[in-house]
Parts: structure tokens; C-alpha cells; sequence
């Protein structure tokens, strides 16, 4: 089957998010008066849980059992993880956040090849369009055919649900498809929904188990900054391009 869709991660793949993410749950907290503050050691824990929501509420049944479990708990976690989005949101306008090696450069080549571009995620959409057009411009929203984010499925990942329901909407069997992601997290839930996957890592996630990826990466990299190979089958140059992709595709055709 021929390649006809890349389907990429945003936090932690398009662009290093992660540190702006546990920046805006900090200045939440605080807003809110709570006295709780992530660092980054606690952080890195609490991301196997992915979506924010559903974090804060880990940590909160984690440091105080009877209080997350008081009828009040959720509407307040509602509440402040809505406050941190605004924040996180105006991080992201202002503070000039890079996306990632080689992510602008295979995003242009896969559109020159006539490749389809989508996005599955467990953040907000209005988070990714903020990404996006901070990052792109805002032209660039429609360079994607479908945006699978946050809460449009039941279950987030390693659940299959926002890879099935982007396949949906690009009317595409797996097979058809790449995913782009950084986490074991996001491994778990495209390999569900039968999509071979490239993961490029971070240092929040390197040290994750990405058995059955295509291939482990530093990064996607670029020709004049190679990337580095550190596991599976590496790319033939120096970094990842739509050849690259389309041998990938073909390797997990065959394994399939
Ligand atoms: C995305 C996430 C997080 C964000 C949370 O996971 O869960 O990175 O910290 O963002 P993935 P929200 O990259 O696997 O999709 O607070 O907007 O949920
Ligand atoms: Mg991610």
C-alpha cells in the first residue's frame, strides 16, 4: 500500500511544548492558591497520564485522596486546567517557542510530494491552532485534512481512539499512513490503531520503551544538522525526508 497521509503528535513532536505546559499548570496552581508546584522530576512522572485535565487530577487524588474525591473536585480541576490553557496559550503567542528540527522542512516536502497531513493529539484544538499559527502563520491550518485533538474521543492515548478517529476523517486505512510521535504514550495508541510509527524522542521521554517503532530518533533532523539513530532502522541520509517515510511505510507493510 502507498504512503498517502503522515499523521504527527504536537506536544513533545512538533514542537519541545512541555516545559510551557508544566509552566502554565504552575502559575494555575498559584493563581488558585494551592501551594502545589511541579517540578520537573515530579512532571515527568505525572506525563503518563496524558491530557492536563485528567493530570491535575492524579496528582490531586495523589496529595489529597478525600479532597479529590469531595463532588467539588471536578467542576475546580475543570476550572483550573481551563486557566491553565489561557495561560499555556499566551505562553506560546509570546514566548517564541521553536517547533522542532526538521519538522517545518518534512512538513513543506510531504505537501510538495502530495502527501496528506494530519494531527492526533490529546491537547486542545484551539492549543494546536495556537501552536501552529505562532509556529506557520495561520495559513497553515489547512495544511492539515484532519486535526484529531483533546476531547473529541472517550479514551486518550495509549487508547487507539484519536488515531481511529483521524483515520476516519482522512477516509484511510493505518496502512496508508505514518505516525510522528515522542512518547511511549503515543507509541501505545497508534500501534492500537495499527499505524506504523517513527518516534523522535525528548528529554522527557527518552528514556521510554518504544518496542515496536519503525524507528527511534534524536529528532527528524535536517541536512545541514544530521539526526541521530537510536533504535530500529535508520534513515539512509541525514535525515528524515518523504523517501525515508515512504521506505518506512513499505518496512511496516511487511511486518504487518
Ligand atoms: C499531550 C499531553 C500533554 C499536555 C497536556 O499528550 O497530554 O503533553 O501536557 O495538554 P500527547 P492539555 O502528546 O501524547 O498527545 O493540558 O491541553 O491537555
Ligand atoms: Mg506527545
Amino acid at each position: 500500500m502507498t504512503l498517502e497521509a503522515i499523521i504527527f503528535d504536537v506536544d513533545g513532536t512538533l514542537a519541545e511544548t512541555e516545559e510551557a505546559h508544566r509552566a502554565a499548570f504552575n502559575a494555575a496552581f498559584a493563581e488558585f492558591g494551592l501551594g502545589w508546584h511541579w517540578d520537573q522530576d515530579l512532571y515527568g512522572r505525572l506525563l503518563t497520564t496524558a491530557g492536563g485535565r485528567a493530570r491535575i487530577e492524579r496528582y490531586w487524588r495523589e496529595v489529597d485522596p478525600a479532597a479529590a474525591a469531595a463532588a467539588s473536585a471536578r467542576p475546580l480541576a475543570v476550572r483550573l486546567h481551563e486557566r491553565k490553557t489561557a495561560i499555556f496559550q499566551e505562553l506560546v503567542r509570546t514566548g517564541g517557542l521553536p517547533l522542532r528540527p526538521g519538522v517545518a522542512r518534512l512538513l513543506r516536502e510531504a505537501r510538495e510530494a502530495g502527501l496528506r497531513l494530519a494531527i492526533a493529539t490529546t491537547t486542545s484544538e484551539g492549543n494546536v491552532e495556537t501552536l501552529i499559527t505562532a509556529t506557520l502563520g495561520a495559513a497553515a491550518l489547512r495544511w492539515f485534512a484532519a486535526i484529531g485533538a483533546g476531547d473529541v474521543v472517550r479514551d486518550r492515548k495509549p487508547a487507539p481512539d484519536i488515531y481511529h478517529h483521524v483515520l476516519r476523517q482522512l477516509n484511510l486505512p493505518a496502512g496508508a499512513c505514518l505516525a510522528i510521535e515522542d512518547s511511549e504514550n503515543g507509541l501505545r495508541s497508534a500501534r492500537a490503531a495499527g499505524l506504523g510509527t517513527v518516534i523522535t524522542v525528548n528529554p522527557y521521554t527518552r528514556r521510554e520503551d518504544f518496542e515496536g517503532a519503525l524507528a527511534v530518533l534524536s529528532d527528524l533532523g535536517e541536512p545541514t544538522r544530521p539526526c541521530r539513530t537510536l533504535g530500529g532502522t535508520a534513515p539512509a541520509g541525514d535525515c528524515v525526508d518523504v523517501a525515508m517515510l515512504r521506505e518506512w511505510a513499505a518496512l511496516n507493510a511487511g511486518r504487518r
